[in-house]
C-alpha cells in the first residue's frame, strides 16, 4: 500500500487524522519532503510525503462493490468504499470471494425474500450485488459440481451480524435442498427451527449485543447424492455458565427465563412462577424487557420451534420445569445454623424457594437441602460429614444451577441432533460457523482466553487457505510470482497450546496440584515464558500475563483460571438428581463409572476446549472454505451510523487487510484452459480454428481480447484482480448485441 510517490499542487490525498482515522484533502504546497494539505474539514496541515495517500478522483461516489476492483488499495480506500456504500444501505461487498457485512441495525426485508433467494438461484458469482445468498449459492454449486464438501467461516465481533448471517445462509441452503411442497417436519424445516431453540437456552441480551449467542456453533448440513438436504448435525462449544447465576447491569440472563416467567397463567402456576423481578438469578440487572420483543410470544414460538425439531410436549414441560426450579433455587438464602460453620435456609421465604426446587426437579426436599448445604469426605477410616458455612453454601447452590443449566443445554443439542437424524449414506456436507469474535475487554478472563484462542487457531486456517493456498497453486502451475510475507500465528498457539509446556499444559499442572494458587500458577508463567517474544508481563501487576495475539495485546487476570478450568460436579449434587424421580432430569446426571466415581479425576475444560477445537479444524480442512466477515459500524447499536476507526480495528483483526494486500498483489482469479475458452471463445470466434490445442486457443483468446498481465500457468490461466469483470462484460456486450439481431430477425419473420 503505498504512499503518494510524487505529490504535486492539486493532488488529492489522504490524510491520516488521529479522530477520524482519515481525511481527504488537496495538495496545496509542496516543500520536499513535507506537503501541505487543505483537508475537506477546512483544515490545513503539513504532514510528511511518506504518510500520505492517493485519493482516486475517478472513483464511483457510490463505491465498488468487490475492493479488489478498486484503482488504489489502501486502508483509507476501503475504508471509504465501505462507508459510502452504507450509506446506501449497501451492506455487503466483497473482497475477492471473502463477503464482508456491515450490520445495518434496521430491518432491509427485500434484501432476504423469496424473490431474493430466486435470484441468487444459478446466477453466476460475482454477477449480482454482494450477498450472503451468493456465498450460499457458489458453496451449494461447487458441493454439487465438484463433489467437494464446503464451508462458510462468518467472523466478527460481538453484535456484528454473524448469527443473523448464519441463518440467511441456512434459510438458502434449505431453499436449495428442500423439497418442493413437501409435508410435514422436513429435515430442512427441524435445520432452520433448531436456532430459535438454541437461541432460547443460549443468547443473552448483553451490552454489545441485544440477542448475543453465549456459545458458539458449527452446523454441518449433509445432502444426499440429489443436492437434497438429508441431515445435520450441530456442535456446540463452551456456553457461557456464569451468566446463569450472574449478570450485570443492564445484561439479562438467558432469554428462556424470562419467556418462561411470560408464559401463559396455567405454566406460571404449574412452576409457581410469578414476576421475573422476583428472582435472585434475575433482579441482579435492571433489565427486564427488550425494545421489540414479547416474551409471551417467544415462548409460544419456542414451545412450537421445539416441536418441530422432535421435543415432545412431556419432554418440553420437564424442560421448563427444571428451568423453575433453577429460578427457585437461586432464591435459597442462608443464615448460619446450629452448629458451627453450619448453614440452613434463612427463613420461611428461603425454605418455600428449596421445597418448591425439590418439588419441581422431583427430589426429596431434605436431600436436596443436604446437597447444598453438606458435604460428605470419604477417608480411608471414615466418613466424615462436614457443614458448609452460608457462603460455601451460595457457591454450591450457583454450581448447581450452573451445572444442570449447561447440562440442560447439551442435552437439547443432542436432542436435535438425534431428531433431525445423521445421513449415514452422505457424502457432501456444508458446514456453517459460528463462533465467537475476538475480544479484548477491560478484564479479560479464562472466557477471553479460550475465545482468542478460537480465533487464532481461525486466523491460522484463514491464512493457510488464503495465503498458502495460494503460493502453493502458483508454485504448483509453475509461475512467476513473488513471495508476500504474511503473519504466521504458530508461535503464538505454540505458547497456548503445546504439550507440554503452553499455557494450557500449566494450568492443568496447577488445577491437579492441591496446593496451586493463581499466584503460584502466574510465577510459573513468567518463569517459562520470560523470553518467548509473544509472552509478557505487565509492569504493576503480579498475577496477570499479556498475550500478544495477531489482531493484538490482550491482558488477562489469572484470579479465576483455576476454578474455571476445573469441570466437575458435586458428588452430593450428582447422587440428588441421578436419584430424581423425573426420568428427564435423572437422565441429565446418568450414573457415574465405579472408577470415575472413587477417583475424583480432574477434568480440565481448557483441554477439552482445546480438543474441540482441533476436531473443528480438522473438519474444516477437508472442506473447502469461504469467508464472511461481519463488521459492527458503532458500539451504540443503531442505524447510519459509520465509526471509521472502529470498523478499521475489525477489519484489521479479521487479516482483511492482509488478504486484500495478499490477492491484489497476485492473480485472484483463476480458469482452466477448457472452461476459459468455453467462455469467452465468442469475443474471438476466430481462434478455435486457428489453434489446435487450448493453451493456444487460450493464448490467442487473450490476445485478441487486448488483456495484459495475466500469467499463464501449466493448467490454468491466471488472471489479475478485475480482469475477469472486464472480460465478462465484454461477453455480455456481444450475447446482448447477438440476442437483438435474433430478435430483429424474429420479428422480420413476423
Ligand atoms: V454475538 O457474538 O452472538 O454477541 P452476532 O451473532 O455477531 O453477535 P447478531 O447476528 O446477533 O450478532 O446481530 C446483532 C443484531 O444486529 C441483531 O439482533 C439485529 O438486530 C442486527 N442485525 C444483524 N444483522 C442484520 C441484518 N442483516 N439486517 C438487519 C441485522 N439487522
Ligand atoms: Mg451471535
Amino acid at each position: 500500500m503505498a504512499a503518494v510517490v510524487n505529490p504535486v499542487v492539486g493532488s488529492l490525498v489522504w490524510v491520516e487524522d488521529p479522530d477520524v482515522t482519515w481525511i481527504d484533502g488537496e495538495v496545496v504546497e509542496v516543500k520536499g519532503e513535507e506537503i501541505k494539505v487543505l483537508c475537506t474539514s477546512g483544515k490545513t496541515v503539513v504532514v510528511k510525503v511518506s504518510n500520505v495517500y492517493p485519493k482516486d478522483a475517478e472513483a464511483p461516489p457510490c463505491g465498488v462493490d468487490d475492493m479488489t476492483k478498486l484503482a488504489y488499495l489502501h486502508e483509507p480506500g476501503v475504508l471509504q468504499n465501505l462507508r459510502s456504500r452504507y450509506d446506501m444501505n449497501e451492506i455487503y461487498t466483497y473482497t475477492g470471494n471473502i463477503l464482508i457485512a456491515v450490520n445495518p441495525f434496521i430491518k432491509l426485508p427485500h434484501l432476504y425474500d423469496n424473490h431474493m433467494m430466486a435470484q441468487y438461484k444459478g446466477a453466476d458469482f460475482g454477477e449480482l450485488s454482494p450477498h450472503p445468498f451468493a456465498i450460499a449459492d457458489a458453496a451449494y454449486r461447487l458441493m454439487i459440481n465438484e463433489g467437494i464438501s464446503q464451508s462458510v467461516l462468518v467472523s466478527g465481533e460481538s453484535g456484528a451480524g454473524k448469527t443473523e448471517t448464519t441463518k440467511l445462509l441456512m434459510r438458502y441452503l434449505a431453499y436449495m435442498g428442500g423439497r418442493a411442497a413437501a409435508e410435514g417436519r422436513t429435515v430442512e424445516q427441524q435445520v432452520l427451527e433448531s436456532n430459535p431453540v438454541l437461541e432460547a437456552f443460549g443468547n443473552a441480551k448483553t451490552v454489545r449485543n441485544n440477542n448475543s449467542s453465549r456459545f458458539g456453533k458449527f452446523v454441518e448440513i449433509q445432502f444426499d447424492q440429489r443436492g437434497r438436504i438429508s441431515g445435520a448435525a450441530i456442535r456446540t462449544y463452551l456456553l457461557e455458565r456464569s451468566r446463569v447465576c450472574q449478570v450485570s447491569d443492564p445484561e439479562r440472563n438467558y432469554h428462556c427465563f424470562y419467556m418462561l416467567c411470560a408464559a401463559p397463567p396455567e405454566d406460571i402456576q404449574r412452576y409457581k412462577l410469578g414476576n421475573a423481578r422476583t428472582f435472585h438469578y434475575l433482579n441482579q440487572s435492571n433489565s427486564y424487557e427488550l425494545d421489540g420483543v414479547d416474551d409471551s410470544k417467544e415462548y409460544i414460538a419456542t414451545r412450537r420451534a421445539m416441536d418441530i425439531v422432535g421435543i415432545s410436549s412431556d419432554e418440553q414441560e420437564a424442560i421448563f420445569r427444571v428451568v423453575a426450579a433453577i429460578l427457585h433455587l437461586g432464591n435459597i438464602e442462608f443464615a448460619k445454623g446450629k452448629d458451627i460453620d453450619s448453614s440452613q435456609p434463612k427463613d420461611e421465604k428461603s425454605w418455600f424457594h428449596l421445597r418448591t426446587a425439590a418439588e419441581l426437579f422431583m427430589c426429596d426436599a431434605k436431600a436436596l437441602e443436604d446437597s447444598l448445604c453438606k458435604r460428605v469426605i470419604v477417608t480411608r477410616d471414615e466418613t466424615i460429614t462436614k457443614w458448609l458455612d452460608p457462603d460455601s453454601a451460595v457457591t454450591s447452590r450457583d454450581a448447581l444451577a450452573k451445572t444442570v443449566y449447561s447440562r440442560l443445554f447439551d442435552w437439547l443439542v443432542d436432542k436435535i441432533n438425534s431428531s433431525i437424524g445423521q445421513d449415514p449414506e452422505s457424502k457432501c456436507l456444508i458446514g456453517v460457523l459460528d463462533i465467537y469474535g475476538f475480544e479484548s475487554f477491560k478484564t479479560n478472563s479464562f472466557e477471553q482466553f479460550c475465545i482468542n484462542l478460537t480465533n487464532e487457531k481461525l486466523q491460522q486456517h484463514f491464512n493457510q487457505h488464503v495465503f498458502k493456498m495460494e503460493q502453493e497453486e502458483y508454485t504448483k502451475e509453475e509461475i512467476d510470482w513473488s513471495y508476500i510475507d504474511f503473519i504466521d500465528n504458530q508461535d503464538i498457539l505454540d505458547l497456548i497450546e503445546k504439550r507440554p509446556g503452553g499455557i494450557i499444559a500449566l494450568l492443568d499442572e496447577a488445577c491437579m496440584f492441591p496446593r496451586s494458587t493463581h499466584e503460584t500458577f502466574a510465577q510459573k508463567l513468567y518463569q517459562t515464558f520470560k523470553n518467548h517474544k509473544r509472552f509478557s508481563k505487565p509492569k504493576l501487576s503480579r498475577t496477570d500475563f499479556t498475550i500478544c495475539h495477531y489482531a493484538g495485546d490482550v491482558t488477562y487476570q489469572t484470579e479465576f483460571f483455576l476454578d474455571k478450568n476445573k469441570d466437575y460436579v458435586v458428588a452430593e449434587h450428582q447422587a440428588l438428581l441421578n436419584g430424581s424421580k423425573c426420568s428427564f432430569a435423572s437422565s441429565l446426571f446418568p450414573p457415574l463409572s465405579e472408577e470415575s466415581s472413587k477417583t475424583s479425576k480432574f477434568s480440565s475444560i481448557g483441554s477439552r476446549f482445546k480438543q474441540q477445537l482441533q476436531a473443528l479444524l480438522e473438519t474444516l480442512s477437508a472442506t473447502e472454505p469461504h469467508y464472511i466477515r461481519c463488521v459492527k459500524p458503532n458500539n451504540l447499536l443503531k442505524p447510519a451510523i459509520f465509526e471509521s476507526k472502529n470498523v478499521l480495528q475489525q477489519l484489521r483483526c479479521g487479516g482483511v487487510m492482509e488478504a486484500i494486500r495478499i490477492s491484489c498483489a497476485g492473480y485472484p482469479t483463476r480458469k482452466q484452459f477448457y472452461e476459459f475458452v468455453d467462455r469467452f471463445s465468442l469475443l474471438a470466434p476466430e481462434v478455435l480454428n486457428e489453434s489446435s490445442d487450448e493453451v493456444t486457443a487460450c493464448k490467442r483468446l487473450l490476445e485478441k481480447v487486448g488483456l495484459e498481465g495475466y500469467q499463464i500457468g501449466k493448467t490454468k490461466v491466471f488472471l489479475r484482480a478485475g480482469q475477469m469483470a472486464e472480460l465478462d462484460a465484454q461477453r455480455s456486450e456481444v450475447l446482448g448485441r447477438s440476442a437483438s439481431i435474433i430478435q430483429r430477425r424474429i420479428r422480420s419473420y413476423l
